[in-house]
């Protein structure tokens, strides 16, 4: 690749998903590069995929035996060229700082392209909140932001939700953080409608990876209406990718989690979800039980042995993939592929393999990557911020009408700078090409810092 790519890849060898990451970005770019001198002479490329901050900390916690725990922690601090750091935190036992460093450097990206001021960043910890009570979930949310509060605040860094972080762990992190600092600020996003919460933050990247994929159908002449769609994950994206499909006349025939998945010819219903959205989010029970009770439903569990994925081996138009990263690979794409698929709109963060992104791109089939089809989440996280700075409220109309008025303008962003530099229809340079500009602009004003 480019010199400015062998560099970084030399200095974080061992940084498998922040490298991959970045290589794809350093190759959109390179033509902008070479138009604008200015941005390789104040080695803007170095500057972005090196973070302004890494916080690492101890968190002891204890659980209900007694025993005594101790969990890392994180925040990356990437880029605040356009606003306070934003992103969300992961909990999850795979959790590093190269999984880490991916995530924050797409968020960089993905905040650009929301036309909203946020900057990028990420963090987390390899807990695992699965099998833990909630006592223990809140011991260790506290444990955790005993140390975070001192380097996040709603003008510096504003965490939300990711991976194994929904509702109950933003309420318990926001509890200690306004006990510690003893000041009520929106210092996290994605917090319940009683005390700051932003209505359709909850569905906001789900909906917003289905409204970016109506875009990109739009552009020719189809809607969802009558598409299968193969969905992965089940938890918070999957969940209201799935609710907006179907009410946009969609049809949804998979779910998974990271034991199995479900295919449901007949299709999810809405009275389906519901079961779906208890047994996850109530009961955190496992995707095979949907299977149980609904008997139309097969379950097949997770293979390790095979090469590929079967969930994506069945025939749809749609995939929007909305577990984790690298859960599609090359031969993923390919089955996609030979069974009729022609579009993938992203709710996870960096789900295709380079490779499998590639193969989407040789078809040219419409194909919405992650840092531009999911920024719908952190778009309202913004739209939330705006309103705790007002102290006032939008209506679920109001916000929701923002949202699509945000991933409209994302896919125009997306469409005009992937023409002007020649890549007609490639939403993957459309979107590293935007979002970079801006954040190039914004650092060359700043001057060397
Ligand atoms: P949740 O924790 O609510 O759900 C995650 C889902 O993905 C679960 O079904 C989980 O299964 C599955 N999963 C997680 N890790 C793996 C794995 N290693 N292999 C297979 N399946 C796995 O998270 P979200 O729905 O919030 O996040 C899903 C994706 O969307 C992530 O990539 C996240 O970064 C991205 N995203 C989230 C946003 C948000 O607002 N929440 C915004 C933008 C992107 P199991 O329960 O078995 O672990
Ligand atoms: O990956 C993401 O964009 C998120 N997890 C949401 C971040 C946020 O600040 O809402």
């Amino acid at each position: 690749m480019s010199n400015v790519y062998d560099k970084i890849a030399s200095r974080d060898s061992n940084e498998k998903e922040f490298l991959q990451a970045v290589g794809e970005v350093v190759d959109s770019v390179k033509g902008v590069m070479d138009k604008n001198p200015q941005y390789r002479d104040a080695k803007i490329l170095e500057r972005i995929a090196e973070p302004e901050r890494v916080i690492m900390f101890r968190v002891p916690w204890m659980d209900d035996k007694g025993e005594v725990h101790v969990n890392r922690g994180f925040r990356i601090e990437m880029n605040s060229a356009i606003g306070p750091y934003k992103g969300g935190l992961r909990f999850h036992p795979s959790v590093n700082l190269s999984i880490l460093k991916f995530l924050a450097f797409e968020q960089v990206f993905k905040n650009a392209l929301t036309t909203l001021p946020i900057g990028g960043g990420k963090g987390g910890s390899d807990f695992d909140p699965k099998g833990k009570s909630d006592a223990e979930v809140m011991r260790f949310c506290q444990a955790f932001m005993a140390e975070l509060q001192r380097h996040i605040g709603h003008n510096t860094d504003v965490p939300a939700g990711d991976i194994g972080v929904g509702a109950r762990e933003i309420g318990f992190l926001f509890g200690m953080y306004k006990k510690i600092r003893n000041e009520f600020v929106g210092i996290l996003t994605g917090k319940s409608l009683n005390w700051g919460g932003s209505l359709i933050r909850p569905e906001a990247t789900g909906y917003g990876s289905v409204y970016f994929a109506s875009e990109m159908l739009a552009t020719r002449g189809e809607d969802l209406k009558g598409k299968t769609c193969i969905v992965s994950g089940s938890g918070n994206v999957a969940q209201y990718t799935t609710e907006k499909i179907l009410e946009l006349g969609g049809k949804v025939v998979t779910l998974s989690d990271s034991a199995g998945y479900i295919y449901d010819e007949a299709g999810i219903t809405t009275e389906k979800l519901q079961y779906l959205m208890q047994l996850k989010n109530i009961r955190r029970g496992r995707i095979s039980e949907y299977a149980d009770k609904y008997s139309e439903a097969v379950y097949t569990p997770v293979d390790t042995a095979l090469d590929h994925n079967p969930l994506w081996n069945h025939k749809a138009e749609c995939a929007f993939p909305s577990a984790t990263q690298n859960e599609l690979n090359a031969k993923d794409a390919q089955n996609f592929l030979n069974n009729g698929g022609s579009l993938v709109s992203e709710g996870a963060n960096m789900p295709t393999t380079p490779d499998g992104v590639d193969l989407f791109l040789d078809n040219k089939i419409l194909y919405g990557p992650g840092k531009a089809a999911n920024a719908g989440g952190v778009a309202v996280s913004g739209l939330e911020m705006s309103q705790n700075s007002m102290r006032l409220k939008w209506t679920r109309e109001e916000v929701d009408a923002k949202l699509k008025t945000i991933m409209k303008s994302i896919h125009t962003a997306c469409i005009d700078s992937a023409e002007e530099y020649g890549s007609k229809g490639n939403y993957v340079a459309g979107a590293n090409i935007a979002g970079f500009v801006k954040i190039a602009d914004s650092m060359l004003d700043h001057g060397l810092v």
